[in-house]
């Protein structure tokens, strides 16, 4: 169900590599178990395990994977084009999700109520959409920022398709509504979506 994995799977997807999935089943809070503390003391998915070397948050895991595996790259060389990628993940990692992650959205369904959440969800995510259209509405091709596939499309997939479960308008994103239709076409996409994850049954 998470959207920072979500990215991760893309990433390494894209790069062709190969890694074993093991899920973290955050309703029953196993990312707060002390087995996972051990390996990622926050309680966030992702991590990332690489040998012995351990990394979690995915925009820093998603850099390693860059710079240690450069094919397929996900950043431009162009640097306004690739200042381009890091504004508009920054958008979906620091603006929109911190907004929208479980524990916000089950203390405001608990003291507000559920109606609430969802008010809550569909304004953080139009927060942060309407920027995003904006900044991108003259630097998109068939991807966010071109033709091919960059940062910015690995962070706006898994965030549109959160913004899905919770029947967030798409209607006033026009661009954002085409490209993600362009991503579900992929095949790297397609195999990273929540839910085609082994553990895909358990979480709904
Ligand atoms: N900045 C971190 C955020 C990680 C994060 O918020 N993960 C969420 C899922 S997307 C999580 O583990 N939520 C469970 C919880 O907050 O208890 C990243 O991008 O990896």
């Amino acid at each position: 169900m998470s959207s920072c994995a979500y990215s991760v799977r893309i990433a390494l997807n894209l790069k062709g590599l190969e890694y074993e999935y093991k899920a973290v089943n955050l309703f029953k809070r196993e990312q707060e178990s002390p087995e996972y503390l051990k390996i990622n003391p926050i309680g966030y998915v992702p991590t990332l395990k690489d040998g012995d070397f351990v990394i979690s948050d995915s925009f820093a895991i998603i850099m390693y994977l860059e710079e240690k595996y450069p094919q397929c790259p996900l950043l431009p060389h162009d640097l306004k084009k690739k200042a381009l990628n890091y504004q508009a993940a920054n958008i979906v990692t620091s603006s929109i999700q911190p907004l929208v992650r479980l524990p916000v959205l089950g203390y405001i369904g608990r003291s507000l109520g559920q109606d609430e959440k969802i008010s809550w969800v569909h304004k953080h995510m139009g927060k942060g959409f309407a920027p995003l259209e904006k900044l991108l509405k003259d630097h998109a091709g068939k991807y966010a920022t071109g033709d091919e596939l960059f940062l910015a499309d690995v962070f706006l997939e898994p965030i549109i398709n959160m913004s899905q479960r919770y029947k967030f308008d798409m209607s006033e994103y026009p661009l954002l509504s085409r490209l993600s239709k362009a991503y579900q076409e992929l095949p790297a996409i397609q195999a990273a979506m929540p839910q085609n994850q082994p553990d895909a049954a358990s979480t709904n």
